[in-house]
């Protein structure tokens, strides 16, 4: 196999672990904390998770071992979409087990869930791991986004756990796959089946954090990707002086990584979702306030600019919210009629026949593009695909049109010409940032310690995060202290608690501090590539996000 010479060189790479881990693992013991609670609906999360409700809060400290002597046979999955950084729990986790004991196992379930109910697995030996040590992507056992939530899929997994003697399940996920893991979990407590289940903190979208978790790991690495090609492209457009970019970034529900973007190339424009949602803003209105920037810029000779956009946006304008939420039941209430119709038009016809007064005239007013993407194929869990729509062509067709509006009135006399670009499968895979490869490794070899202490239904935990790994802690959070009731798709269910950008919070405030004077002048910043050698101060910075929340 050939490998590139980063590739070569990141094997070698050794990640910091928090001191604590450092330790001998003879000399690693649970220290409890306060029992916990869920963060809403107390008595309804309690009534559903009788077994693993209100346990506590637990940190490691050195002092004998408090964990069981026994072998341990552990699965692991991937689950839901890539995150750099995934390899590396994975090699902490095998690395942990190895050093604990060498008859220890790890069994890696192929293709996300769905490889532990098919018994779909590979044995990791050194030779398997080594390969992948450091590197980005999913691909040493592959990834998948079906749930595992129901009772009867419960049952295989139990009778697949058993054949092989697993001891525990490590659920790498975002929030939905560790709601599934605290679900799942609660299952084994009740049957007594002696499986444990520990939850990992992934997703780049950086929505899966809170009081303990500080960041979702792939968030530091894929926000530093789209940075560095934001910040290039910023150049490129103060060089040349007749582009507008618009960027749509990833980031399905919450605008994180749109924020720290902004937050390290001082673009134009940024719009954050949850500020439009919390202004009610619509459609015209976001479209009106690009078109009056442009219009400034222009009119000081500036007829460049660069706009990041998240690509959760869409759902977040109050009139297209309304809209989806009526498509996404319609295509489910009538998908066989649906999937019978010929051509465009005849779906056109359908879904305007279908949908409220106001939103068929939402629909009817969008650009064709965007109602054929609106009626594309729902995920697995019957939302729409935010990635496939083209929000950035969007706003550019629409400003356009109100520029060119404006011309004709005398309004507006500069030039306009957009170009739209999408940022978002290209930051998934990436090497992981020393930040990410040293959090991944640490939580995977956490993650045995919470195994080996016979604790279930918790999530690993590492934080102090906005400081060197040396000084990180080490611990574990249940799971279920971070749920609420949510409704979800006509159901209330119990769930995490999903991380949106806090108006209130440091990164938003400081950033909404400065934007008016980024829409004005040209103040972009250059963050250039991820630096995975060289000073400290370089190679092992983390998000903005993180050191303002941390206050730095
Ligand atoms: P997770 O929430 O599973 O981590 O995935 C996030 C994400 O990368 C979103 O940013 C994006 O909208 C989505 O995955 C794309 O999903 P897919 O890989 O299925 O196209």
């Amino acid at each position: 196999m050939s490998i590139s010479p980063l590739q070569k060189a990141r094997y070698a790479y050794e990640p910091k672990l928090p001191k604590i881990l450092q330790s001998d693992i003879g000399n690693v013991a649970i220290k409890e904390g306060p029992a916990t609670q869920s963060v809403a609906d107390q008595e309804k999360v309690k009534a559903l998770f009788p077994n693993t409700y209100g346990m506590k809060e637990i940190s490691f400290v050195n002092a004998p071992s408090s964990a069981k002597a026994c072998r341990q046979v552990v699965g692991v999955i991937l689950s839901g979409g890539q995150a750099p950084g995934g390899h590396n729990v994975i090699t902490g986790l095998y690395d942990a087990l190895k050093k604990a004991d060498g008859a220890n196992v790890l069994l890696g379930f192929k293709g996300g869930p769905s490889g532990l109910i098919e018994d779909s697995y590979v044995e990791f030996t050194d030779e398997i791991i080594d390969r992948y040590r450091n590197t980005g992507g999913f691909d040493i056992i592959g990834s998948g986004r079906t749930k595992l939530e129901t009772v009867e899929q419960f049952e295989v997994v139990e009778k697949v756990a058993h054949s092989h003697g697993l001891t525990a399940i490590v659920i790498i996920g975002g929030d939905d796959s560790n709601t599934n893991a605290a679900v799942l979990a609660e299952y084994f407590a009740a049957k007594k089946s002696g499986i444990q289940v520990i939850g990992c903190p992934k997703t780049i979208d950086g929505d899966l954090k809170n009081d303990v978790i500080e960041t979702s790991f792939g968030f530091d690495t894929a926000a530093k990707t789209y940075s560095e090609l934001i910040g290039n492209i910023e150049r490129d457009a103060a060089s040349a002086r007749k582009y507008w970019h618009f960027i749509k970034v990833m980031g399905r529900s919450a605008s994180h990584i749109a924020l720290e973007c902004a937050l390290e190339c001082q673009p134009n424009i940024c719009l954050i979702g949850e500020e439009v949602e919390a202004k009610g803003q619509s459609l015209m209105d976001i479209v009106c306030h690009i078109s009056d920037v442009v219009a400034a810029r222009s009119a000081a000779g500036e007829n460049f600019g660069v706009a990041i956009i998240p690509e959760g946006l869409i759902e977040f304008i109050p009139e297209i919210k309304v809209l989806i939420g009526e498509l996404n039941d319609l295509l489910a209430v009538h998908a066989d009629e649906f999937g019978r119709l010929e051509d465009f038009i005849e779906q056109f016809d359908f879904v305007l026949a279908h949908l409220s007064a106001n939103s068929a005239k939402v629909f009817a007013f969008l650009p064709e593009d965007i109602q054929k993407q609106l009626m594309m194929d729902r995920d697995p869990h019957g939302n729409v695909q935010v990635s496939r729509i083209e929000t950035e062509k969007l706003l550019i067709t629409m400003v356009t049109r109100m520029l060119k509006e404006r011309k004709a009135n005398g309004q507006f006399r500069g030039s306009f010409n957009a170009m739209g670009h999408f940022f978002g499968y290209e930051g998934r895979c990436a090497f992981p940032s020393n930040f990410d490869a040293d959090y991944c490794y640490s939580l995977g070899y956490n993650a045995y310690l919470l195994i080996a202490n016979g604790l279930t239904g918790y999530m690993s935990v590492i934080t102090g995060l906005g400081k060197g790994p040396a000084s990180w802690q080490a611990g574990g959070m249940p799971i279920t202290c971070m749920m609420n009731i949510e409704r979800r798709h006509g159901e209330y269910k119990p769930v995490i608690r999903k991380a949106l950008v806090e108006l209130e919070g440091k990164p938003f405030t400081y950033f909404s501090s400065q934007r008016e004077k980024w829409e004005k002048e040209t103040c972009y910043t250059f963050p250039g590539a991820i630096q995975y050698y060289g000073p400290e101060e370089v190679c092992d910075i983390t998000t903005r996000t993180l050191a303002l929340e941390k206050g730095e």
